[in-house]
């Protein structure tokens, strides 16, 4: 069971196992990876997908026959492996040009080079089957309150959000976009820094239903937010559209670790929700699970590829470790003990009105220092949690 296999839909970017180590402090540690190779590779592992950015497959500024050529190699290892591209994104962070961002450049002629490169990148992906886009709009946003007029960029942010939708919509494309949030790095403050600013940024939109979230977990954690919350209220409005999974040890720099190797708990508790937590314990997601993460800078190559076999075998040993905890009846018994599943009881009765409420005569008379007595249990059932996790049980 925790042999990966396609069925498990693990996908990876193509600049996660082909980071070569460059950080801001030291040069690269590893060599190039083909895109080729990694298609193989990651297709022996037990990978379904592979995701790209433009400038991953041919070097920012490439010519017509350059990229064609990239692609075409890239469409052979495809239908060599049976691998499949999920997911596409866009360059809109390295070059220098996007050094005040893309869609938000304070240049006019920097945003419309940058929709522009989105678009030809839409093409590419709808072209390659992907189903989902991710903008992560790492470089918009700024390091001085006075350098961007903050209202202004998210009107432009909307303005390129409802031409990409426009783009899909006129023509005919099946594809939706997710945004990515991140609260800082490489900015000093990025636009739409948590799922929770962009699902209400998503929610001004001309086609919102072409927009959903990508939610990181080592974003979210950067921000010291709890990822599964965010998964479940991104979930609850419909909007978790794709998941970049991976791990971050508390606030600090942007450490993309290994799944798992951070927050163990809170990983547990997200496979938990996406694997069990739609009706009846069905998954409450059937997207892709795609790994966003850096092979630490101190691994050579075949560390490369323990590094991308362990964010798979993580995944379902956590997977395995949460179906035994929903199915222990202790566990049944301490959640229903401590009244988690009451809350999905609505609190008004069916027709009841706020004058209904106001006049219960057994609110009236609600001893509410007797229902102060009684705990919840939560530290038990979060204790079972945790011996589950450990196999203790
Ligand atoms: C970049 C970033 C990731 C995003 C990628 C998509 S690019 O590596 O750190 O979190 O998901 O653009
Ligand atoms: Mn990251
Ligand atoms: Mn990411």
């Amino acid at each position: 069971m925790v042999t990966p296999t396609p069925a498990d839909k693990f996908s990876f970017g193509l600049w996660t196992v082909g980071w070569r180590g460059r950080d801001p402090f030291g040069d690269a540690t590893r060599p190039e990876l083909d895109a080729v190779d990694a298609v193989h590779r990651l297709a022996e592992l037990g990978a379904y997908g592979l995701t790209f950015h433009d400038d991953d497959l041919f070097p920012f500024g490439a010519s017509t026959a350059e990229r064609q050529r990239q692609i075409e190699r890239l469409r052979k290892a495809l239908s060599d492996t049976g691998l499949v591209v999920p997911m596409v994104t866009t360059n809109l962070f390295t070059h220098p040009v996007f050094k005040d961002g893309g869609f938000t450049s304070n240049d006019r002629d920097v945003r419309r080079f940058a929709l522009r490169k989105v678009l030809r990148n839409v093409e590419l992906a709808v072209d390659i089957g992907a189903r989902t886009y991710v903008l992560w709009g790492g470089r918009e946003g700024a390091e001085y309150d006075s350098a961007k007029d903050v209202r202004a960029a998210l009107d432009r942010y909307r303005e390129s959000l409802n031409l990409l939708t426009a783009f899909v919509h006129d023509r005919g494309y099946d594809l939706r976009f997710a945004i990515e949030p991140k609260p800082n790095e490489p900015r000093g403050d990025i636009l739409l820094p948590t799922v929770g600013h962009a699902l209400a940024f998503i929610a001004t939109l001309e086609h919102p239903e072409l927009v959903g979230v990508n939610p990181e977990v080592g974003h979210e954690q950067m921000a010291g937010l709890n990822f599964a919350h965010a998964i479940a209220q991104a979930l609850w409005q419909g909007k978790l559209f794709h998941i970049d999974l991976n791990g971050q040890r508390g606030v600090k720099y942007d450490q993309d670790l290994v799944f798992g190797h951070g927050d163990l708990m809170n990983a547990f508790s997200l496979v938990d929700l996406l694997e069990n937590g739609g009706p009846d314990g069905a998954p409450a997601y059937d997207g892709p699970r795609h790994f966003d993460f850096k092979p630490s800078r101190t691994e050579d190559t075949a560390g490369v590829w323990d590094s991308a076999a362990a964010n798979m075998r993580t995944y379902l040993l956590l997977k395995e470790r949460a179906l035994a905890f929903r199915t222990d009846p202790e566990v049944q018994q301490a959640i229903s003990e401590s009244r988690v599943t009451d809350l999905r009881t609505p609190t008004l009765a069916p027709g009841e009105t706020h004058a209904d409420l106001l006049a219960d005569p057994a609110l009236a008379e609600f001893d509410a220092d007797k229902a102060a007595q009684r705990g919840y249990g939560f530290v038990r059932l979060n204790q079972l949690a945790l011996e589950h996790l450990l196999g203790a049980r």
